[in-house]
């Protein structure tokens, strides 16, 4: 049974992943209004992960005899520098993610509620990936340079990674 404290932190979870997906998806209108078709698709793709992971903490909060609670979510910010500028956040982002998990992780451990440590032991491992993929891009951004054949070319991989995801 999760005491009530762990509830909560859980809860606080749920909606950052929500946060997540919305700051994605937010990004994908401005990436799809710039004219950058293919990061539009990859993130509205990563937007619909971000909602697994939303759903995944929401069900185990559900089956452990906890109460899920949503609360109102921030708006996310609508207006970027560049394509660059998206990818630094989006990294920001995760950084400040994984930060979370491990937080949630010690939380659950110290109060020896080995069950929910266990269980967010998916997330220790998905925030290893998410920061992986999004250095990944962000190194790709500045070794192929901001003019604008590079950034049509970057457009197109992340076009091509969505499908691949
Ligand atoms: Fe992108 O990992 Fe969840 O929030």
């Amino acid at each position: 049974m999760l005491a009530e404290a762990m509830t909560a932190r859980l809860n606080e979870q749920i909606n950052l992943e929500f946060f997540s997906s919305n700051l994605y998806l937010q990004m994908s209108a401005w990436c799809e209004d710039k004219g950058f078709e293919g990061a539009a698709v990859f993130l509205r793709a990563h937007a619909d992960e971000e909602m697994e992971h939303m759903r995944r903490l929401f069900t185990y909060v559900s089956e452990a005899g906890g109460m899920p609670l949503l609360g109102a979510i921030d708006a996310p910010d609508s207006q970027f520098e560049s394509l660059k500028d998206v990818f630094v956040k989006t990294f920001e982002h995760e950084q400040l993610i994984t930060q979370k998990i491990n937080d949630l992780a010690h939380t659950a451990f110290a109060n020896q509620d080995y069950s929910t440590f266990n269980f967010l032991q998916w997330y220790v491992a998905e925030q290893h990936e998410e920061e992986k993929l999004f250095k990944g891009i962000l190194d790709r951004i500045d070794l192929v340079g901001n003019d604008g054949a590079s950034l049509y070319l970057i457009d197109k991989e992340l076009g091509q990674l969505a499908t691949e995801e």
